[in-house]
């Protein structure tokens, strides 16, 4: 048998009369046991009115504004017999505690559950609906003064309501991505780790295994999330006609049978990124005197992204400038099986003064690769693909090389990116202009 039930404002530990700032149910909501009905505001304090037991809201007593203190009717529940007797919960028990001090066991509960349920559906509301999400006046007025869209904080209280230091939580959280600084809690976290507090039960979700990063992945990890989140980044995109040259590519590999050296299209693109750095210092530089110079190198040595089963390596190839394709094939063939069977020295990964970062071999129409720092440029190469290009009075078949060019926008322009792209274009579509 169902029975109507008093929800009451509990001791307010000897506040006299406070406000109602929020009615959080309205007639007909089914409520949970120990769910907030109403939000009180002291100057000190703001408090919640929770319901001691499940039911269905079937009179609200109070309004936004009225003052009310211990005893105060506040809702009229209608409470399942054999509902009460599941929770049995005392009024007593009942008692609201100012927002600041229910951060105990059991929000840090619901804190995993809420997360768990934002990670799930991001923006979302946590019952799914695209209900406002719960938060006191003061809390709200505070997001609006520190541009915080509510929908975007996972609330800790009960019901997924939003507290103010939920809000200061979610700052901390952004500022941290964008500073790489550690957040409190959280001392030892990794650069590359989620945020603290979030670690979720993924157990909840199915069936999962844990498998710790290899210490290569961890620390690239951490020196690309650095990357990520202190370079402001750009990626030109560029199509280079390499018909040509893989005519002649194919010619020296036919050549070159005896000798093993196999050459693939990455010591071209060495050989002309060389180039194209020599034609454009900024390229080859790096930042220095906390921002304020351009070291710009006089030597170019170019490191190339190896992928390898413990993570990505990037062995440097010395004064590339110098050095003839041949010799170039060959010197990748060797780093990348060092790379490989973990034989890198130290020195055969430092000093490079530009990146490449080809998945040619792979798949792909283009990405945008991070920039390496302290360089400040890297060039991402995708598969060739052959093409139909107009050719001034027909379409003819071109084999077609992507280009992503990503940079360090502090060093160079939008303009002077797209120069470089065109040039590197300009002379894998004609080796000969290497001799201008
Ligand atoms: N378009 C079409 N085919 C290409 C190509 C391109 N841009 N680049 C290479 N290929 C072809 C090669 O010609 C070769 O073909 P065959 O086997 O028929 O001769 C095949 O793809 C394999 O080449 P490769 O990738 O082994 O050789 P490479 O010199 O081009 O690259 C290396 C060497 C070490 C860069 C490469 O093996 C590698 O590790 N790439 C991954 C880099 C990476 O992970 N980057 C991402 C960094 S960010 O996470």
């Amino acid at each position: 048998m169902a029975e109507l039930k008093q929800i009451v404002v509990p001791d307010l530990g000897g506040q006299g009369e406070i406000p109602v700032v929020e009615l959080l149910v309205a007639v007909g909501d089914a409520i949970q046991a120990d769910q907030a009905v109403a939000t009180l505001e002291s100057d000190k304090a703001t408090l919640e009115v929770p319901a001691p037991f499940a039911g269905i809201v079937r009179q609200v007593k109070v309004a936004p504004g009225e003052r009310v203190s211990a005893g105060s009717l506040v809702a009229l529940i209608e409470v399942a017999a054999d509902a009460e007797m599941a929770a049995p919960t005392a009024m007593s028990a009942a008692t609201p505690e100012p927002q600041a001090k229910s951060h105990g066991t059991k929000s840090a509960a619901l804190t995993d559950a809420a997360i768990a349920a934002r990670e799930a559906t991001p923006i979302a509301h946590l019952d799914g609906s695209d209900a406002p999400a719960h938060a006191s006046p003061a809390v709200r007025k505070l997001a609006r003064e520190l541009g915080v869209d509510l929908g975007q904080v996972v609330g800790t209280h009960r019901a997924g309501r939003i507290s103010t230091e939920d809000v200061q939580r979610h700052i901390k959280s952004i500022l941290s991505r964008f500073t790489g600084a550690e957040t409190e809690g959280a001392p030892d976290h990794p650069a590359s780790a989620p945020p603290p507090g979030r670690t979720i039960d993924f157990t909840r979700f199915g069936e999962v295994e844990i498998k710790p990063l290899s210490r290569i992945r961890r620390l690239s990890g951490a020196h690309l999330t650095h990357s990520w989140s202190s370079i402001p980044h750009v990626t030109q995109h560029e199509s280079a006609d390499i018909t040509e040259l893989e005519k002649l590519r194919v010619m020296l590999n036919g050549e070159q049978k005896s000798s093993g050296i196999k050459v693939t299209m990455l010591a071209f693109l060495l050989k002309a990124s060389a180039a194209a750095l020599k034609a454009f210092p900024q390229f080859n530089a790096s930042l220095a005197g906390a921002g304020g110079d351009l070291v710009l190198k006089k030597y170019f040595h170019i490191g190339f992204a190896t992928d390898t089963d413990e993570g990505l390596l990037v062995p440097v190839i010395r004064d590339v400038e110098r050095k003839g394709v041949l010799d170039l094939a060959r010197e990748i063939a060797d780093l990348a099986a060092k790379a490989r069977s973990g034989k890198l020295s130290l020195a055969q990964m430092s000093g490079a003064s530009f990146s490449i970062s080809s998945l040619g071999g792979i798949g792909g129409t283009g990405f945008t690769p991070l920039v390496n720092p302290p360089e400040v440029a890297i060039l991402g190469v995708s598969k060739a693909r052959l093409s139909p290009v107009w050719c001034g009075n027909k379409f003819e078949p071109r084999l077609m090389l992507p280009l992503s060019l990503s940079y360090d926008h502090r060093v160079i322009d939008g303009a002077l990116a797209a120069r470089f792209a065109t040039f590197l274009a300009d002379v894998l579509a004609d080796l000969r202009r290497l001799l201008l």
